[in-house]
């Protein structure tokens, strides 16, 4: 029987070593270790992340301009915690000849056999054991096994921390860039030179020379331990690895789906939920990269991914983590009021991509104009007020809510039409700077309802609500009367068709082999826009089946955060065999690196993506009036779905069938 918590080398379809890496990959919410080679070769990239920790460099623009954003910030790769130099009898050129992978997501534990041989034969089995401890946090573990498998002499074996040197990627792919860091090194205290960022390690490392028999085995363990603060547990591995086991058992209990009738898509939906649980950050300060902690894709930015794609899963299942990464936005509040303000805008505005709160996308069309994150934000702890009961949290937060409300009644404006807002960006990051994109307009729209109805419940009875109760009620949406379709904004219908049938398979995505201005030009999308406001808000189905068959043939999917909500949109439309292929799609992403760079690390909005896929999709969950309601949806390959949420504090098991 397969057991579909255990993930092995047969279950990806590519197994390219930074494939590998990235796949099986381990994370604790603070630290992120690559699953990279002990023994690396050309192609491996080792990596060992802090989140939240980065370096910032200048952005240098060859022509800038006012309120462009300053700077990068880079998440840095740390060491190389994996690396052993080993020797058989005084030789080190040893080679790889076989590898056994096994992570079992159910304890949250990776073990992986390496065979090494020299040159005469001699072998020797290097098996190691390892986790990044959700006890603490600051705490890489390993344990080393060596085995003298057929021959009996010496092994040398040196264990250290090795610094990463990065060299720069010549290859053209806007979504990576990798910096070159010389932290200062001061002592265990690492400091990165822009950002005056610091961390302090403690790793024990050690060379021995081993005298050993044919069969015998020898054993170390390991503890790298890195952290902000010079401050450091005393910790035991078998400690740490008995409270690993632990932690993994509340959060399966919590947070499992079990699929019947699908081997596959069952261990593809753990493999995505425990990414999930593995790279959220903890402590109100990190929040969740767009590849998790598990490769340098993106830099380690925080985006919208979070709150859209990410939150419902943990606010359904895991609302003590919500809660942390929507404490997050409140820490970089005052960056979004900075910015705001350089805007000569009222209010907040949140950053596009981040992390310390700074705005640090260069290209601002498919950055700072993507202004929706601020209502995306608000959707999200609106969603945790509802399902945990928390109006104390949102209370404590009230500001956060009435500061993005601000923003929206400074940045757009009253019209003959109503309340338009113009000059941005939607979702689709294939259409920029149009006006009354629907999903932004819907957005906010329910993010001025959201204040209007809190500025009420705390009796903060002030003009400004009224403002914002207005801007809401005349909010305007284009719509187009011939085709009864939703305007994705108001001049997508006048562009030209995108030539789908001239465009080559290689050319996808076509973000790679277009210059932007030419995919602006057309009706072409690269991801879910209005169909994802669909999903978030009711819409009556005969609406939301004719902007699906409008949008979906003109939807490239070229971004990994499109397939999943397609897929809802289909069960929603009684479309199952539909939307068990987006679901499918989603499920397996990473696992079959469809988008073709898993190698970048995991695409955590679609791993959030399949959750919904389920959920919202499969399983028809909605919330309304305080309760929430299922409904079967099941394609006929799913017998059945079973899961748990935590409904204002309360668990509850459904089983769908
Ligand atoms: O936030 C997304 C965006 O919607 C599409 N491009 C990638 C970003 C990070 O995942």
């Amino acid at each position: 029987m397969i057991n579909d918590f255990i993930l092995t080398l047969d279950d990806l379809g590519n197994t390219s070593v930074q494939n590998i890496e990235t796949l099986f990959a381990q994370a604790n919410g603070a630290i992120g270790v690559r699953a990279s080679l002990p023994m690396p070769v050309k192609e491996s990239n080792p990596c060992t992340f802090l989140n939240g920790f980065y370096e910032s460099n200048e952005i240098n623009y060859g022509e800038n301009a006012y309120g462009y954003a300053k700077n990068h910030q880079t998440m840095v790769n740390l060491f190389d915690l994996r690396s052993v130099e080993l020797a058989i009898d005084g030789d080190d050129n040893l080679s790889l000849c076989s590898m056994n992978v096994e992570l079992d997501m159910k304890r949250g534990i990776l073990t992986e056999i390496f065979i090494y041989k020299t040159a005469d034969g001699k072998k020797i089995e290097y098996e190691l054991e390892s986790f990044t401890s959700h006890f603490n946090r600051n705490t890489y573990a390993q344990k080393i096994r060596i085995r003298a498998i057929n021959f009996s002499g010496k092994i040398q074996i040196t264990k250290k921390a090795i610094p990463i040197s990065v060299e720069e990627s010549l290859e053209f792919d806007p979504r990576i860039k990798k910096i070159s860091v010389n932290l200062l090194h001061e002592g265990n205290k690492f400091t990165t030179p822009n950002s005056c960022l610091s961390l302090h390690v403690r790793f024990d490392t050690f060379s021995e020379e081993l005298l050993i028999d044919e069969g015998e085995t020898s054993t170390f363990t390991q503890l790298y331990q890195i952290s902000r603060e010079n401050k450091f547990d005393s910790v035991h591995y078998d400690e740490l690895k008995e409270q690993q086991i632990e932690i993994f058992k509340n959060f399966w209990e919590s947070s499992d789906i079990e699929i019947e009738g699908d081997a596959q898509l069952q261990k593809g939906i753990r493999f995505n939920l425990y990414h999930l649980f593995n790279s959220a950050g903890r402590d109100g300060f990190s929040n969740f990269c767009a590849k998790g902690l598990t490769g340098e894709g993106y830099e380690g930015h925080y985006f919208w991914d979070t709150e859209i794609y990410l939150l419902p899963f943990f606010i359904y299942t895991q609302p003590e983590i919500a809660k942390s990464l929507l404490t997050y936005r409140t820490n970089i509040l005052p960056k979004a009021q900075d910015r705001a303000k350089e805007l000569g805008m009222n209010g907040a505005l949140f950053a596009w991509r981040t992390i310390n709160g700074e705005e640090t996308s260069a290209y601002y069309p498919a950055g700072t104009a993507q202004v929706h994150i601020n209502a995306d934000i608000t959707y999200a702890f609106e969603l945790y007020e509802k399902v945990t009961g928390d109006a104390e949290f949102i209370e404590i937060n009230s500001e956060l809510i009435f500061e993005t409300a601000r923003f929206w009644s400074s940045y757009g404006f009253f019209s003959k039409r109503g309340f338009e807002i113009h000059g941005v960006t939607g979702p689709d990051e294939y259409t920029a700077l149009v006006n009354n994109n629907y999903y932004t307009n819907k957005m906010a729209q329910n993010n001025l309802y959201y204040a209007v109805q809190l500025s009420n419940r705390l009796n903060e009875n002030n003009d400004e609500a009224k403002l914002w109760q207005r801007c809401a009620d005349q909010m305007y949406f284009s719509f187009d009367e011939t085709l009864m379709i939703t305007n994705q904004d108001d001049t997508f219908l006048s562009k030209e068709i995108w030539d789908f049938e001239n465009t080559p398979e290689e050319n996808y995505p076509l973000l790679l082999h277009y210059h932007p201005m030419i995919i602006y030009k057309y009706q072409v999308l690269k991801q879910a826009d209005t169909i994802l406001a669909h999903m978030l808000f009711d819409v009556p189905v005969e609406q939301v089946a004719r902007d699906f068959d409008f949008y979906e043939p003109l939807t490239t999917h070229d971004s990994s955060l499109s397939k999943a909500v397609y897929g809802v949109a289909a069960s929603k439309l009684g479309r199952k065999e539909l939307a068990y292929q987006f679901f499918k799609e989603a499920a397996i992403m990473d696992l079959e690196d469809h988008q073709g760079n898993a190698s970048h690390g995991i695409h955590a909005a679609n791993m959030g993506g399949s959750w919904l896929g389920l959920i919202y999709g499969f399983a028809g969950l909605t919330f309304t009036n305080g309760e929430i309601s299922v409904k079967n949806n099941l394609p006929k390959e799913i017998k059945s779905l079973s899961f748990t949420l935590t409904i204002k504090g309360e668990k509850k098991k459904i089983i769908i069938k």
